[in-house]
């Protein structure tokens, strides 16, 4: 783990990092790891009139966190952040506009967000002249990939050399920051690390993804059942039926709005929040900045998500339960995304450790715990 930079945090005393999106799932995980490690962390919140900071309450008391105001899409804000902290040695930028349906509503936030606020740390670095001192990782996306993929003769995949053919404003964004980091690195000689990671969830999981929204409704679904005594063998069965929203069981007076979803047929190649928050720090203890795919291997339906889902709470007909709504479906779909982790393996020493099934059991687990 021997830095040969002239990086002033190579010094005995402890290093210091710096995280945008710190309130976020990866940057509540990122920065647990960081601690853990006997980092200063200083993390970047923007103003908001609500407590963002849920995801790490934990941590709210820990003397080597520091939390500083500062907004990614304001330039100024940012630069007064390093100019601060120009003690850091790693700066992990993970904040962005991260929904990609809500990009298609609000497409100029996200490239604000998402694109610009990348370029407005890489232009603070050099403004400071920092690029020989600081280390820098991006939060690359698999959405980038879009509807492009290679195939290994049995299988369709996405790797670093896979091309990109994104699907989204929010993918086009993170395509823009992904070139900008290649730039800062081959320009200023930055090191620069952009990982590219597919999906990753967990408990901290926003509630508007996917995998959570589906783990939250299981949570609540399970608590009506507990609260008026029932087993899902006494659910009303002409309430199954697909034109009904609402879910009833006989003789009792509550009923359960049904679990409403877009596109169930797209795969993702989902793994757990906690294990790819090590491969974004392994990146930045390599000699040189790279790109760097992280995932499982594995692909699943959104199907597949919902049967091993259901199965937690003992119900095998899932599909009696939702209801394809069509304000769920967005205006072009990445259908199809399997990552190939073969460099991460090599390079970082890295892999998951958390399978398919143990993630989606800890996430419903951890909603029927918290309902
Ligand atoms: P997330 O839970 O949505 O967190 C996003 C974070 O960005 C939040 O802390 C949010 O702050 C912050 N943020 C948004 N706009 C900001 C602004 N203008 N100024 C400062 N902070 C701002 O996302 P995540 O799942 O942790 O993902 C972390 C990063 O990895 C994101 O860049 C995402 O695009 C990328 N990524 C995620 C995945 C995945 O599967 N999770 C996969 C590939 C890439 P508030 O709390 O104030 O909203
Ligand atoms: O959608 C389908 C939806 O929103 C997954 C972000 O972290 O990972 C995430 O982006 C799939 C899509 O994640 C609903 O159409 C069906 O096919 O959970 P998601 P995402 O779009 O893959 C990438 C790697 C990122 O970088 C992003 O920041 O699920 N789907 N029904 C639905 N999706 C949502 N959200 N809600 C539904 O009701």
């Amino acid at each position: 783990m021997s830095c040969k930079g002239k990086c002033s945090c190579r010094k005995p005393s402890k290093k210091k990092a710096i995280i945008t999106g710190i309130t976020g799932q990866d940057g509540s995980h990122l920065a647990d790891l960081l601690l853990y490690l006997n980092y200063e962390v200083v993390g970047v919140v923007r103003r908001s009139s609500t407590d963002t900071t849920q995801r790490i309450k934990h941590l709210l008391g820990n003397k080597n966190l520091k939390l500083v105001e500062g907004d990614i899409t304001d330039y100024s804000s940012i630069f007064n952040v390093l100019k601060e902290n120009q003690d850091a040695c790693e700066f992990y930028n993970l904040a962005a506009q991260s929904h990609v349906a809500a990009s298609f509503k609000n497409p100029e936030a996200t490239w604000d967000a998402t694109c610009k606020g990348c370029f407005n740390v890489l232009r603070a670095i050099v403004d400071l002249d920092l690029q020989n001192r600081i280390r820098f990782y991006q939060a690359s996306s698999s959405e980038m990939f879009g509807k492009s993929y290679d195939e290994d003769g049995y299988a369709k995949y996405q790797d670093e050399k896979t091309k990109f053919l994104p699907q989204s404003p929010y993918a086009i964004a993170k395509c823009a920051a992904h070139e900008a980091v290649r730039l800062y690195r081959d320009a200023y000689g930055l090191h620069a690390s952009a990982g590219i990671l597919f999906n990753h969830e967990g408990p901290r999981r926003g509630e508007q993804f996917v995998t959570r929204k589906i783990t939250k409704w299981i949570g609540k679904f399970n608590k009506f059942l507990k609260r008026n005594n029932i087993l899902p063998k006494d659910i009303t069965k002409s309430c199954l039926d697909k034109d009904c929203d609402m879910i009833f069981a006989s003789g009792i007076q509550e009923s359960f709005p049904k679990l409403r979803l877009g596109n169930i047929d797209a795969y993702r190649d989902w793994g757990y929040a906690g294990d790819y928050v090590k491969a974004m720090w392994l990146m930045l203890q390599q000699n040189r900045g790279d790109d760097y795919v992280i995932c499982t291997g594995e692909s699943h339906s959104i199907r597949e998500f919902l049967e091993e889902a259901f199965k937690c709470i003992e119900i095998s007909d899932w599909y009696n339960y939702i209801i394809q709504d069509p304000q769920f479906y967005r205006p072009a779909e990445v259908d199809y995304l399997r990552g190939k982790n073969f460099k991460a393996g090599s390079k970082l020493k890295w892999k998951p450790e958390t399978t398919f099934k143990q993630l989606v059991t800890m996430m419903v687990e951890h909603d029927i715990k918290n309902s």
